[in-house]
């Protein structure tokens, strides 16, 4: 059940409540493909870093270890330790960035495992039913991400595909709720709109699945290639066509400045794979801007990575520390810097959410978006 607490502006300040507990929003998921976050963060780490809910992946928990496996060990939840909500994007998008060879179908999507080369099928039954078996609390329906740039024509066909297997969607996640051994009964659906850069034709398929009475809307097809204006035009034009009561999860996004810009035109829910990436490559979010540890002036730099944080990280060690372990390629070093820029990302959403709670959001994203700006000395 989601209710919007306050709003200041088009901003809001929701909260989702779910049989695995209640996600306070605008909140940023943490990545978590295969049961684990990249850089050795653990999920009892996670509670540290202010985690509300983590998103995980349904093609790539089928290729590996099997759903059937994530099932016999009671769920995702229980098998990697995680008390808390979990998220799972529906392969989709991923069969569409990893597979080779495929082929889009009406049924769904032939291709090949990205792990051994095997044949595999894919449509929003198998979707539904691998979710299911995974267990999340928030499944996400079976889409097309469509390339950008595409035809008007190619992405018009898409979208209208796409929508049927929603519908499908809708009705195989019913049956398999209403199945004796289902581990999570009360697995929400959440519903995705497509249409590219098309502004009509996201609009109208808004308008389309917004009847279908889904228990969350999420924005795909952003970010892969537009410019970061044409996002934000698409997220302010498709928006308003969506229930408002209810939770809206912009897929894949993004920078804190994405981000900023994202919850000012309404949206809830959002992950990336940037904290853990660029983490990996020796760059850490600070509230002065972003900062490269590889970088030589760091060397005998006995400061914490942001002297503003908080997190376990900067509590203890220097950036000098950190940037040796990075040299050394020692797995230490990620983790240090992953833990960092995911508590960094998660503290910038709590203070979002004060900012909308306190209707200062125009001034706390500017100020922000100016802090990020200045050079780390
Ligand atoms: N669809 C799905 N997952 C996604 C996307 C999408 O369009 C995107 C696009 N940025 C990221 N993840 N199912
Ligand atoms: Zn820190």
């Amino acid at each position: 059940m989601y209710k919007i607490l306050c709003k200041d502006g088009s901003a809001k300040r929701g909260q989702l409540e779910t049989v695995h507990g209640t996600v306070q929003t605008p909140v940023f998921m943490n990545v978590g493909t295969v049961g684990a976050m990249k850089g050795a963060v653990a999920t009892t780490d996670l509670l540290n870093l202010k985690t509300q809910i983590v998103l995980s992946n349904t093609y790539h928990l089928h290729v590996r270890p099997g759903d059937d496996v994530v099932k016999k060990m009671g769920g995702i939840r229980k098998f990697m330790v995680w008390d808390n909500p979990v998220l799972t994007d529906s392969g989709g998008f991923q069969v569409f960035s990893l597979a080779g060879l495929r082929k889009i179908k009406e049924e769904g999507v032939y291709f090949h495992s990205h792990i051994d080369g095997k044949k595999i099928f894919m449509g929003p039954e198998e979707s539904m039913q691998i979710q299911s078996n995974i267990a999340s609390t928030i499944a996400m329906a079976f889409d097309e991400c469509p390339p950008h740039p595409a035809t008007r024509e190619y992405m018009q066909n898409s979208v209208d595909r796409t929508t049927r297997w929603l519908e499908r969607c809708k009705k195989e996640m019913a049956r398999l709720n209403s199945l004796e051994d289902t581990l999570n009964p009360n697995q929400l659906l959440f519903g995705i709109n497509q249409g590219g850069t098309f502004g009509d034709i996201r609009m109208e398929h808004a308008k389309r699945i917004a009847d279908m009475d889904l228990d969350g809307y999420a924005l795909g097809g952003l970010a892969v290639g537009e410019t970061h204006q044409e996002m934000y035009d698409i997220i302010e034009k498709t928006v308003p066509y969506l229930p408002e009561n209810k939770p809206t999860y912009l897929m894949g996004v993004g920078t804190p400045a994405n981000i900023l810009e994202a919850v000012e035109r309404g949206v809830d829910f959002f992950d990336c794979v940037y904290p853990a990436r660029n983490g990996r490559h020796g760059h850490a979010y600070t509230n002065h801007g972003k900062m490269n540890l590889l970088n030589a002036k760091y060397e005998l730099d006995d400061r914490p990575l942001d002297e503003t944080c908080d997190c376990p990280v900067c509590k203890h060690y220097s950036r000098a520390y950190i940037r040796h372990l990075l040299k050394a390629k020692e797995t230490l070093g990620l983790r240090l810097m992953v833990t960092h820029n995911l508590y960094f990302y998660n503290t910038m959403m709590e203070e979002i959410r004060d900012a909308i709670e306190h209707k200062c959001f125009k001034e706390y994203k500017k100020k922000k978006l100016e802090q990020m700006k200045e050079e780390t000395k």
